[in-house]
């Protein structure tokens, strides 16, 4: 098995040419980390499908397959595999077949389960890939759904009928949890208009947590993809997950205001490039106080 200096993660995830989501987004956060990332495209398209029209899309699947064949054979190891936009069930079967029989057992699996969003899946989804994505999750380190993804994976749809508590969080990382995921993560959590949450159980203190951040009005496109990659780069360099989760939802606002800040059209993306130098400063710093625990 070849062993490569610094850390190593796949990153498979939709490559959007315009409109930074998913791969044009995390590439940069995992440099900046300090991790090399090897890159396993799903879809490649002209642009994301949030506002854009006359979209060049190209189904990846057969590619990933030749990919994964090619990386096999030069026996590479890798720290973790993040898994974010997945077109179909063929590539749950293709990344479940590498984590379990072509990675080494210190391999972390890595799952944004990506399928819906405010009580609705996306275009081209449904229940029945929605009982595939639980086996993906049943086999993940951590899991990282929005709460309308826990909802679905847990067959608890019901609880978005209504204003949810934190009882009903705490019941979902139950079940999530009895589905085999090892550490969850349930983005885009709201208990009133102005806030947004991330809950998280991390299974070194066995305790549920929350960060809190402002909720914004404007809708952003990529920023759940920028979330996990920086969650992720932390996993990878032995961050504790408290302090991951509060980085990611701290930088990640500062990026979001500067880029309302500006009046463009969001559709192309959140502009975080004059924040990476800052991003930086602050992963280096966590890995120094790590290092020194
Ligand atoms: O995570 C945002 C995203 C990623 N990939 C594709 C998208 C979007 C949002 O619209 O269309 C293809």
């Amino acid at each position: 098995m070849q062993k490569l200096e610094s850390k190593q993660i796949i990153l498979a995830n939709d490559l959007a040419g315009l409109g930074k989501v998913a791969l044009s987004n995390q590439i940069p956060i995992m440099a900046c980390a300090g991790i090399e990332a090897s890159i396993l495209p799903t879809v490649i398209l002209s642009s994301h499908t949030g506002g854009f029209e006359n979209i060049q899309i190209d189904d990846y699947t057969s590619g990933m397959q030749g990919f994964l064949k090619q990386w096999h054979s030069l026996e590479l190891s890798f720290n973790a595999i993040l898994t974010g936009y997945l077109k179909n069930q063929k590539q749950i079967d293709i990344l479940l077949n590498f984590k379990n029989n072509k990675m080494t057992m210190d391999s972390l699996l890595i799952v944004d389960p990506v399928m819906a969003d405010n009580g609705k899946f996306y275009t081209g989804f449904d229940k029945t890939y929605a009982e595939k994505m639980k086996l993906l999750c049943q086999n993940a380190d951590y899991i990282m759904p929005n709460i309308t993804e826990a909802c679905l994976l847990t067959d608890s749809e019901s609880i978005l009928q209504k204003p949810y508590s934190k009882n009903d969080v705490a019941k979902l990382i139950d079940k999530l949890m009895n589905l085999g995921s090892k550490n969850v993560i349930i983005t885009g959590i709201s208990f009133d208009d102005n806030n947004l949450a991330v809950a998280y159980f991390d299974k070194k203190y066995n305790k549920i947590d929350y960060v809190f951040t402002k909720k914004l009005k404007q809708k952003f496109f990529g920023t759940g993809d920028l979330f996990t990659a920086i969650v992720s780069a932390c996993i990878i360099n032995n961050i504790d997950l408290n302090l991951a989760i509060e980085f990611a939802v701290n930088w990640l606002a500062k990026c979001l205001n500067y880029t309302v800040s500006l009046d463009r059209d969001l559709k192309f993306g959140v502009a975080y490039e004059s924040f990476l130098d800052n991003f930086i400063l602050i992963m280096e710093e966590l890995k120094r106080t790590t290092k020194n625990l």
